[in-house]
């Protein structure tokens, strides 16, 4: 880099708007999604709240919900169709404008630069833009809360040909167009993101860190965006054509012979199915989009607080890589029951099972890096313990619903529902919180309230818990997702107090989360000050920085890379770690 581009970078002042709003610098780019998704995470919880409320109690007249909600709730009964709008808005916000946006918009963008040993992303006005279209993205789902006419309602799968004919229900008409634009526009901006994420790590780590020296969160990262690169480009053009098939008279996903409001529609020729082999060929791997980096992130923080390297750093990476490649041949598996050959169904079951073996070896190198650890128990490491805890939990129904014999029986259950969740929300959502406990001093200059921190570890995990674990036991006992009033039949009433339970620990753990809300919100400003670079003691060159650190990250000169990152009580060395610019001694391995 140029002395006088350094200069730029290191010196000049910049305005409240320049430094904070319109930035181009990655850590507030970082920040900015991380805040913005907190936002939509609000909205997507509130909306499950209102979901397990009805849950609960389908058929108790409420005044107070009626005032709140005049048509959705008149009368005190909530309409059945503003139930699938929640659905279908809770999910979409929570899998793409939380989840996806955190993990690699917020930490993606956050730690790229400082763990590899660069001042910025390769292509920093690109991020900026690709936050601010994010947030378009967000403004336009929101929006798709207050359409007059409803919210969409195809799930947030958007299956066709409910998704294809604006007038199939009340909320498919300007609903869907929102949810559609909101989507390309989501897609757009993560493209650009993922662009710009493999870039800069393939190209500008510093000096002496080789890709065998990265933090498994930097590996995490690069591989998802790979995936990212590859996965959303179907979702936006499968995107694309249903738009035509809606506006353009075109029948890619509606086929001849559907009765509409007692008229066939002018369809023909197209196929529902195509509809779901491109979503799934696509949402299975945004799955591990989610997954990747929280368990990357995970095994860094637990690695630190084990203080022990991370139990065979090359099967993290090559498992993390084979996760990656198999994600895209499995989509399959959400379609066992769409009339496919059971020959394939055989052979999805098959690729499925596949992914099991290196999420097992992950699972076990996590098991492997705390047995015998002198384990610091800090809200960020408990949180990281969680989420391993809660991915296990999760992954293991993942094995009964990948076996399509078993899948269909339990398809389209609360079985399904307590499997993503645990695996693709509360996992992910842990790891999540883990982050920002952990590298909250790096972003703010302040620590969070550890005890605050634990509080809200142990209200989560134990909520969670009691939440997603007995909706395998709803699911087994037959209860569909997605219905509104699981009371209307008879074979499940004899369950309605699990679901009474569940809605009451689900209330628990959305409290909870306000606990963490507001010590974030205070921390920044109240918090105690991190006056050390390090206060973990953790090897990362993220922390050989100031909190905050400046505009440019380092110093004049960029550091130097000696060893790998896990260099946590090394024999024979006086202290339990070792930073990665720390140059290589008789003792040190790596
Ligand atoms: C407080 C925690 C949460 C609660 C109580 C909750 C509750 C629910 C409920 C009641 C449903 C509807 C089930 C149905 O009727 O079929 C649902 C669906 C869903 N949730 Fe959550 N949820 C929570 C957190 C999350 C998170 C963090 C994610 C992030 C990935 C998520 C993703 C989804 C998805 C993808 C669906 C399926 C939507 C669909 O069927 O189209 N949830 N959730
Ligand atoms: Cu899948």
């Amino acid at each position: 880099m140029s002395e006088s581009h350094t200069a730029e970078h290191t010196h000049h002042e910049l305005g409240f708007i320049r430094k904070y709003i319109f930035s181009t610098d990655h850590k507030i780019i970082g920040i900015q999604y991380m805040i913005t998704a907190m936002a939509m995470a609000v909205v997507g919880g509130f909306l499950s709240m209102l979901m397990r409320y009805q849950l609960a109690w389908p058929t108790t007249l409420s005044p107070n919900m009626a005032k709140l909600f005049p048509t959705a709730w008149a009368g005190g009964i909530m309409a059945p169709e503003f139930y699938i709008s929640l659905v279908t808005m809770h999910g979409t916000i929570m899998v793409f404008f939380l989840f996806t946006a955190v993990l690699t918009g917020g930490f993606g963008n956050f730690l790229i630069p400082l763990q590899i040993g660069a001042r910025d992303m390769a292509f920093p006005f690109l991020n900026a833009l690709s936050y601010w279209i994010f947030l378009v993205s967000c403004v336009v789902i929101f929006s798709a809360l207050f359409v007059q006419t409803g919210a969409p309602m195809g799930g947030w799968t958007s299956y066709a040909p409910l998704s294809a004919l604006p007038a199939a229900a009340p909320g498919q008409g300007t609903g869907v167009t929102l949810w559609i634009t909101a989507i390309a526009l989501f897609s757009a901006s993560g493209l650009m993101g993922g662009l710009n994420y493999i870039t800069t790590i393939l190209t500008m780590r510093t000096r002496g860190l080789s890709m065998m020296r990265l933090p498994l969160t930097q590996w995490s990262l690069l591989v998802t965006s790979v995936l990212g690169l590859l996965a959303f480009p179907v979702l936006l053009g499968a995107a694309i054509l249903l738009t035509f098939d809606r506006v353009g008279g075109t029948s890619f996903f509606v086929p001849a012979g559907v009765i509409m409001n007692g008229l066939p529609v002018d369809h023909s020729g197209g196929h529902p199915l195509l509809w779901q082999h491109l979503f799934w060929f696509f949402g299975h791997p945004e799955v591990y989009i989610v997954v990747l980096p929280a368990m990357g992130m995970a095994s860094d923080i637990l690695s630190t607080f084990c203080r022990k390297p991370i139990f065979s750093y090359r099967m993290m990476v090559y498992s993390m890589v084979a996760i990656a490649a198999l994600s895209f041949i499995v989509w399959g598996h959400h379609m066992f029951v769409s009339g496919m050959n059971p020959f394939l169904g055989s052979v999805f079951t098959l690729t499925t099972l596949l992914i099991a073996v290196p999420s097992a070896v992950k699972t076990f190198n996590w098991l492997g890096t705390v047995w015998g650890a002198r384990i610091r128990f800090t809200a960020a490491g408990l949180f990281s313990i969680g989420f391993v805890s809660m991915f296990v939990s999760g992954g293991l129904s993942g094995i009964f619903l990948g076996t399509s014999a078993a899948d269909i029986q339990l398809q389209d259950t609360y079985f399904v529902v307590a499997h993503f969740h645990l695996v693709m929300a509360i996992a992910p959502l842990f790891a999540a919180f883990g982050g920002i406990y952990f590298w909250f001093p790096k972003m703010f200059g302040r620590f969070m309230n550890e005890t605050l921190g634990k509080a809200h570890f142990w209200l989560s995990f134990i909520g969670a818990y009691c939440v997603f674990f007995p909706m395998h036991i709803l699911g087994i006992g037959g209860q569909m997702r997605r219905i509104y009033d699981p009371t209307q039949y008879l074979f499940l009433q004899a369950q309605q107090p699990v679901n009474v339970f569940i809605t009451l620990a689900a209330f628990v753990l959305g409290a909870s989360q306000l606990i963490f809300l507001l010590n974030f919100f205070i921390s920044i400003f109240a918090g105690k000050r991190a006056l050390d670079n390090n206060p973990w003691q953790a090897t990362g060159l993220e922390w050989t920085v100031p909190c905050p650190t400046g505009h440019g990250n380092f110093g004049e000169e960029l550091p130097v890379v000696h060893r790998w990152p896990f260099d946590y009580s090394v024999p024979g060395e006086k202290e339990d770690f070792i930073p990665q610019t720390v140059p290589a001694t008789a003792t040190a391995k790596h």
